[in-house]
């Protein structure tokens, strides 16, 4: 297998997928042919379909919620921990990814570009998402116990804005790490390459003159943009690809 060399001049940008967490149980969303209980994911994973329906909203994420709860990460999870710990502030992670094993197997430095399953907030009033773990019971939608409003999970639906700020934290670290003298990686792992912006960082690290890798179980669609390519399961591949 091609070698990931982490040295004191390598700046390191990952990106990872659902499939990074396949190993530890999770559900892709290939993998449920972009179906929920027979609703495209795009429905419940979108400001329409909460209008539409909050409780069944409610009920795909109070299922996930559980169901991450129930995990645990995996090595690819913990690989990804180590590199962070090597290279320190010359490392950052994006992850697309909201079941929260990053930051459990001890991830830090990591952005979750679309939310966490772990935050609720209010869809009407400007309250702060707070930690939430409940799994509401089915047919319940919460509501604000300041304004009245819906609460909803603290995550990025199709059709919605990334929050500016965690953009603008990968931007700047893509920028230091291109205009360091050193060496400028990005790695995404477990990706299908289907969604935006997400999808579209590579290249804008390859425009920068940065080096793309990509570890995936099968060819994403935007695999031609990357120039190196490593096939497997990020579990097995990550703990041995770095030296
Ligand atoms: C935005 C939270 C600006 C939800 C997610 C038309 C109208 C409106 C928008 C659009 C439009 N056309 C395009 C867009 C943009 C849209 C988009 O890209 N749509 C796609 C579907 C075409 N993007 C957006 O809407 C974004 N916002 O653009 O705002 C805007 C605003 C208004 C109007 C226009 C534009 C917001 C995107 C964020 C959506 N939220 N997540 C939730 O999780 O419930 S995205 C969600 O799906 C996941 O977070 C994840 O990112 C994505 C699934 O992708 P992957 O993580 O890659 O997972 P997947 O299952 O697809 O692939 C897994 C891969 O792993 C596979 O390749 C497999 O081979 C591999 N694998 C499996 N096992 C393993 C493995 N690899 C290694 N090891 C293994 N063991
Ligand atoms: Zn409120």
């Amino acid at each position: 297998m091609e070698q990931l060399i982490l040295d004191s001049k390598t700046w390191l940008l990952v990106l990872t997928g659902a499939g990074v967490s396949a190993e530890s149980g999770v559900p892709t969303f290939r993998g449920m042919d972009g179906l929920w209980e027979n609703h495209p994911i795009e429905d419940v994973a979108s400001p329409q379909g909460f209008v539409k329906d909050p409780a069944l909203v409610w009920r795909f994420y109070s299922q996930r919620r559980a169901a991450a709860s129930a995990v645990h990460p995996n090595p690819g999870h913990d690989a990804l921990v180590a590199w962070e710990r090597h290279l320190g502030d010359r490392f950052l992670m994006a992850t697309q990814n909201v079941d929260g094993l990053h930051r459990r197997a001890g991830s830090q430095r990591v952005v979750e570009m679309h939310g966490t399953l772990f935050k609720t907030r209010c869809s009407k009033c400007k309250r702060t998402p707070f930690d939430d773990t409940t799994a509401y019971p089915e047919g319940t939608v919460p509501t604000c116990g300041d304004c009245g409003g819906k609460l909803r999970p603290h995550i990025v639906w199709f059709g919605e804005y990334l929050d500016p700020a965690d953009m603008q934290r990968i931007e700047d670290f893509a920028l230091r790490g291109s205009t360091s003298g050193g060496r400028f990686v990005f790695l995404a792992a477990g990706t299908s390459g289907a969604v935006y912006p997400a999808a579209g960082i590579v290249d804008r690290v390859s425009e920068a003159g940065g080096e793309t890798w990509l570890v995936n179980l099968d060819p994403p669609q935007n695999a031609s943009s990357f120039d190196h390519h490593v096939t497997g399961k990020s579990g097995e591949v990550l703990p041995k690809l770095a030296k």
